[in-house]
């Protein structure tokens, strides 16, 4: 296959509520929908960046320019092999994952569509229905998480995520235990804290949570691995896992027992599912993570939460969650159980609506065609 026609569209959409973690806060959340197209048939993609550099490097800015001026000339022209990975046409490229995910997605979805089966079935998934969890940011309040935090519960979320960071983390966990002495709970700090925390870090120990994700610099296993010794609840690594290799290397250095899979994070859907496979190899439980996508990014994750090796309720939450009205039709819905049902259409298996697309557009080029 060939692509005629790639473009991209830079939407800024505003979030329902603001979402503020320990390197910043979104009101309104900038993306880019990546939209290929080819034989008369479009597939869509997003590479969640922000509008600033804060969970990486990378912003809606730096995507634009590393797709337009180097990933989208490369596949000019180019065969692209069915459901193959891009990483042989980017691999020219170092880093900027989620400009190359953008790519890998929308292809991918364009691939399914157009042979008519559902782009999860197309990558290997099998699950028919994904548990799922809630990340809640941090707030003014104390009383304002409580409140959150029992919303969410109610709505069935099967477990709850709540963003520290020094001086928002030990109290705040033990009054959400306090009132909430039996809910599936667990912490996220974005790498806020350093090993010099760890007598403060080991004090999460009491309050029972799954895990804590990130506590450290995103480029140190090592200290992940000491901290690891020191504590007994499980560290989990988002920010620091970018390839199957870190994934390798973090297992084996005992940097972490769990990992969250973003498939943005690591360059496409293909290495997502190479460090799925190696994850399940070496027992390593999985979930899926999110980046505060759109509907069409929140698609893709349903997709990859398919694969057997995803067994913890991930981070992809609800439309209504993040937005007053997504840009795919039906929304993403939670069940009463927590549950979202993987949809059955070709591709993604939602549709996307061009007028909601172009409410929240900033501004749309073609890069290829
Ligand atoms: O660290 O998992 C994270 C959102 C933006 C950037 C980083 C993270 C998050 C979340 C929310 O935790 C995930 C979501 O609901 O999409
Ligand atoms: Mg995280």
């Amino acid at each position: 296959m060939k692509l005629e026609k790639l473009e991209l569209i830079h939407l800024g959409m505003p979030l329902v509520h603001p979402f503020e973690t320990s390197f910043g806060r979104v009101s309104d959340k900038e993306t880019i929908i990546v939209r290929a197209e080819s034989g008369g048939v479009a597939g869509w993609g997003e590479a969640p960046v922000a509008a600033a550099p804060g969970y990486s490097y990378e912003t809606v800015e730096t995507a634009w320019h590393v797709i337009r001026d180097f990933l989208a000339p490369r596949l000019k022209g180019a065969e692209i092999a069915r459901a193959g990975s891009l990483a042989e046409h980017f691999g020219f490229v170092r880093g900027h994952p989620m400009a190359k995910a953008g790519i890998e997605m929308a292809v991918l979805d364009l691939f399914a569509r157009a042979e008519g089966v559902p782009l999860w079935k197309m990558i290997g998934g099998s699950w028919t229905e994904i548990p799922t969890g809630i990340s809640l940011g941090i707030e003014p309040r104390v009383e304002d998480l409580l409140g959150r935090v029992e919303t969410a519960a109610a709505a069935g979320y099967r477990r709850i995520k709540v963003k520290i960071k020094p001086g928002w983390d030990v109290d705040v966990v033990a009054a959400v235990r306090r009132r909430f002495p039996t809910l599936s709970l667990m912490v996220d700090a974005n790498a806020a804290y350093s090993l010099a925390d760890a007598d403060r870090l080991r004090r999460l120990d009491d309050f029972g949570l799954m895990m804590i994700e990130q506590p450290l610099d995103p480029d140190d296993l090592l200290d992940h691995a000491r901290l690891q010794t020191l504590l007994k609840t499980p560290l989990c690594l988002d920010e620091s896992i970018k390839t199957p290799a870190d994934g390798r290397r973090a297992i084996e250095a005992g940097a972490c027992r769990v990992i969250n899979i973003k498939q943005a994070r690591m360059g496409g859907p293909f290495a997502a599912k190479v460090l799925h496979d190696l994850c399940v190899a070496k027992n390593i439980p999985v979930w899926c993570g999110g980046l505060l996508e759109t509907g069409i990014g929140r698609a893709h994750n349903i997709a990859l939460a398919t694969l057997p090796g995803f067994s913890l309720p991930g981070d992809i939450s609800a439309s209504d969650r993040y937005w007053r009205e997504d840009i795919i039709d039906p929304p993403v819905r939670v069940d009463a159980r927590g549950s979202i049902a993987v949809p059955q259409g070709p591709g993604l298996g939602y549709t996307v609506v061009e007028s909601r697309l172009k409410a929240c557009t900033r501004r749309r080029e073609p890069v290829l065609g």
